[in-house]
């Protein structure tokens, strides 16, 4: 009774393993900053980890946008530009981190504006380890960068009396 038992968990736990082949790709820290604005841009941001052999992102694909591409920043004179790229790397058992100012996702086209507090999802394709679908939560539109005037009064003291 017993050995029937840990053979059926067994099965379950290869077969499980056989469905996901995208279990060495393992993603955290995702997330997208709201964008305002129906047709303007929006960027997502994530770090991506390998558990597995060297991969590639190869593309991603959500519904809120006309389209979706790989971005990195790449240094033009003193000005760092965003470029399209066709892949981005994962080295075996590394990772690859997305954020602002560096590589990122960015859907071209909006459909819709995007808000915060919402979840995305987005399907990221990898070349060896196929497809993981991220949910995306939406933060502030500068998210990742000091928020200024998001407290109203602080600073706008004049010196208070008996000080
Ligand atoms: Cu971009």
């Amino acid at each position: 009774m017993k050995k029937l038992t840990v053979a059926a968990l067994l099965l379950g736990l290869a077969s499980f393993a056989t469905e996901s082949r995208a279990a060495d790709i393992e993603v955290s820290n995702a997330f997208m900053r709201a964008a305002p604005v129906a047709g303007g841009t929006g960027a997502a941001f994530m770090t991506i980890v390998n558990h597995g052999g060297a991969d590639r992102l190869i593309s991603a694909e959500a519904d809120i946008s006309k389209s979706v591409e790989l971005h990195t920043h790449v240094k033009d004179g003193d000005v760092y530009r965003m470029r399209k790229v066709d892949a981005l790397a994962v080295a075996e058992h590394g990772s690859a981190e997305l954020k602002p100012g560096g590589d990122h996702i960015m859907f071209i086209g909006l459909n819709a504006p995007v808000k915060e507090g919402t979840k995305v999802p987005l399907t990221l394709k990898f070349e060896k380890a196929g497809s993981i679908v991220v949910q995306l939560p939406v933060q502030g539109a500068g998210a990742m960068a000091p928020a200024a005037g998001m407290m109203p009064g602080a600073g706008m003291m004049h010196g208070g009396p008996g000080h």
